[in-house]
């Protein structure tokens, strides 16, 4: 497997300033070297540019019908997200993005897209992401990455966001546990599967993910992952913007990336977002995103 590592610095998509430096804690935690040390090639591709949010005014296109803050400058970014993951693909790389808020995962996704007929995803995440600018209590686009994907949220314009080969039957949602009272009502009109934690209680981490990594994967030709790290309890991933108490453990987490590995000759692309480095302990969350990429890459313990 030759992974390609793609930085995303952006912050434009959420509240707390400090995701933007996600993708330095993380490669500064050792990813390179841990995925080398599994046998897999990893080249660096650097940073995609992302405009200041001091340099700009959230609302300068603003449009009727809701609120997208950086909406442009977000459409901008995503789009050069999507070329850079089309060309990894093609070239029969692996590509590793490392945001930067959630709202990358609108380019990534789209890339991923690009060279597969129909594309499967896995959102983990102890949010739903299903806002529109309708919906939206915040205006921010990290809460509406996947509605945007599915055609449910454009923002200022004819669709954009939306990737037809992605199908809602074949994405699955692991580990909600925070939704917005509108939000809750979209996910329950799409044909989305939502595994939320109490179905994590009832039913464990493996029986879930195997179950979210079959609709993904059933008659898809690709499969995305996009792993939130607010996905883990606060305790394990205290550097994200948005923590949820009640998340999955360390070893769930593990867990649910080794279930991932088991579809590796399907796996397109992956996606570490969330992680704020000035909200974190001593680099934590940043460690444990590179441990998690390297299980999901197929890194055992025998
Ligand atoms: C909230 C928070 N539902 C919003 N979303 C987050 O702003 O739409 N997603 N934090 O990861
Ligand atoms: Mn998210
Ligand atoms: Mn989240």
């Amino acid at each position: 497997m030759d992974v390609r590592v793609l930085g995303v610095p952006m912050d434009l998509g959420a509240d707390r300033r400090g995701v933007d430096m996600g993708p330095s804690a993380i490669r500064y935690a050792g990813l390179a070297d841990q995925l080398e040390a599994i046998g897999t090639s990893c080249t660096d591709g650097g940073d995609i540019s992302v405009p200041r949010p001091e340099e700009r005014d959230p609302d300068a296109a603003g449009f009727d019908g809701g609120r997208a803050k950086f909406h442009r400058e977000t459409r901008e970014v995503c789009t050069d997200v999507r070329d850079a993951v089309s060309r990894a693909v093609d070239s029969g790389e692996t590509p590793l993005v490392l945001g930067g808020d959630h709202s990358i995962a609108i380019g990534s996704v789209a890339g991923a897209a690009a060279s597969e007929e129909s594309l499967g995803v896995v959102w983990f995440d102890a949010h739903g992401d299903f806002n529109t600018p309708a919906t939206t209590p915040s205006g921010n686009i990290h809460g509406m990455a996947l509605s945007a994907v599915l055609g449910h949220a454009a923002f200022g314009g004819e669709g954009w966001g939306h990737v037809p080969a992605v199908r809602e039957e074949n994405v699955a949602l692991v580990g909600l546990r925070d939704v917005d009272d509108k939000e809750r009502e979209l996910l329950r009109e799409s044909d989305v599967a939502v595994y939320t934690m109490s179905d994590i209680d009832a039913r464990g981490v493996p029986a879930v993910t195997e179950e979210a990594l079959g609709r993904a994967t059933e008659g898809t030709d690709g499969l995305h992952v996009s792993l939130d790290l607010d996905w883990l309890d606060p305790t394990e991933a205290p550097g994200v913007g948005t923590p949820v108490r009640g998340g999955v453990s360390y070893r769930e987490a593990h867990s649910a990336m080794e279930a991932v590995a088991d579809h590796r000759d399907r796996l397109c692309s992956l996606d570490l977002v969330e992680v704020n480095p000035i909200l974190d302990d001593h680099n934590q969350t940043a460690e444990l995103a590179c441990e998690l990429a390297a299980s999901a890459f197929g890194k055992r313990v025998l």
